[in-house]
């Protein structure tokens, strides 16, 4: 396993974090892209990618938002970008799709079945709120479906086919492993997948080495060893300990302010860079290397920075 390379995803912003809830949650898309090119030069591989709206740093779909910070980042740096099509709460499919269609990015995120996304529980611990939508956002997550039903999934598999766009298939519960082993079956996606297993969110599994294993051992049985790459998520305080465990069973992993926003306990971190910084310290410790943009590419076999459209 000495020196074997480790794929680190540094997720900039997301949409499951409110600006209320640290003043460093890059919202600009200035912010956004400086992020991003100081996460790749820290070491980060691939770049996970959501906009909001600079006014009030509501989570947004605007592509035009999205262009200036995928042209951003390009112009400065070769880091894969990995677009999200999760979006944010209340954003239609359509919407959602439209970074992979307009963009035709090397690899994007699709979210593998619909649950309960819920953050309500946060809004006790504000007690300055930044922007009025965001309370009462945060309150309504308390009764949040994210959609992502057989037939969204089939529609997002063939814009991703269509667009030479590699899915990066989120599973945030054993259920979903079996839907993604039904649309391998039907032909909608193909072998090698490329899946990211997130643990600690509210409505997903919880952040415990069990819950990885479990899902790292079920997709091997369903879908055979080789037949996928893998990479980690732990939500919030489980970031570290999580990706530790992924990289120690051969997985790759992901760091950033969509996932958590500490450092360390009661210290906010200040940029994405610091966490891909600390885990890039501990995957050396345990005799792993970070891999560059290229090397990335090859591993998820992704078709090339040459043939995105942005
Ligand atoms: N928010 C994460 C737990 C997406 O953007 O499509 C997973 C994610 C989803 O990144
Ligand atoms: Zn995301």
């Amino acid at each position: 396993m000495s020196g074997q390379k480790v794929i680190v995803t540094a997720a900039l912003t997301g949409s499951a974090h409110f600006p209320s809830m640290s003043p460093y949650l890059p919202i600009t898309p200035e912010q956004i892209i400086k992020e991003g090119i100081k996460s790749a030069e820290a070491g980060a591989a691939i770049l996970h990618i959501h906009v909001r709206n600079p006014e009030n740093g509501m989570p947004s779909p605007d592509i035009d938002i999205f262009r200036t910070v995928l042209t951003g980042i390009k112009k400065a740096s070769d880091a894969v970008i990995c677009v999200s099509t999760g979006g944010g709460m209340g954003m239609s499919t359509e919407q959602r799709a439209c970074t992979v269609t307009t963009f035709k990015p090397e690899i994007a995120s699709l979210n593998f079945g619909s649950m309960n996304f819920s953050v309500f529980h946060v809004a006790e611990k504000i007690r300055d709120w930044k922007y009025p939508w965001e309370r009462l956002g945060m309150l309504a997550s308390e009764d949040y479906i994210f959609p992502n039903t057989f037939k969204t999934l089939r529609e997002f598999l063939s814009l991703f086919a269509a667009s030479g766009t590699k899915p990066e298939v989120e599973i945030y519960d054993l259920g979903m492993i079996n839907n993604l082993a039904f649309m391998i079956g039907r032909g909608h996606i193909k072998l090698p997948v490329h899946i990211q297993f997130v643990t600690g969110t509210l409505g997903g599994v919880p952040s415990t080495v069990n819950s990885l294993v479990t899902l790292v051992n079920a997709a091997r049985e369903a879908l055979g060893e080789g037949n996928f790459t893998w990479s980690a998520i732990g939500a919030g305080r489980f970031q570290m300990p999580i990706c530790t465990v992924a990289m120690a069973m051969g997985g790759h992993v992901r760091v950033g302010m969509e996932d958590n926003l500490y450092l360390s306990k009661g210290v906010l971190v200040r940029s994405n860079a610091e966490l891909v910084e600390k885990i890039i310290r501990i995957m050396r410790e345990l005799g792993l290397e970070p891999a560059s943009p290229a090397e990335a590419r090859d591993i998820l076999r992704l078709k090339g920075l040459a043939r995105v459209n942005y």
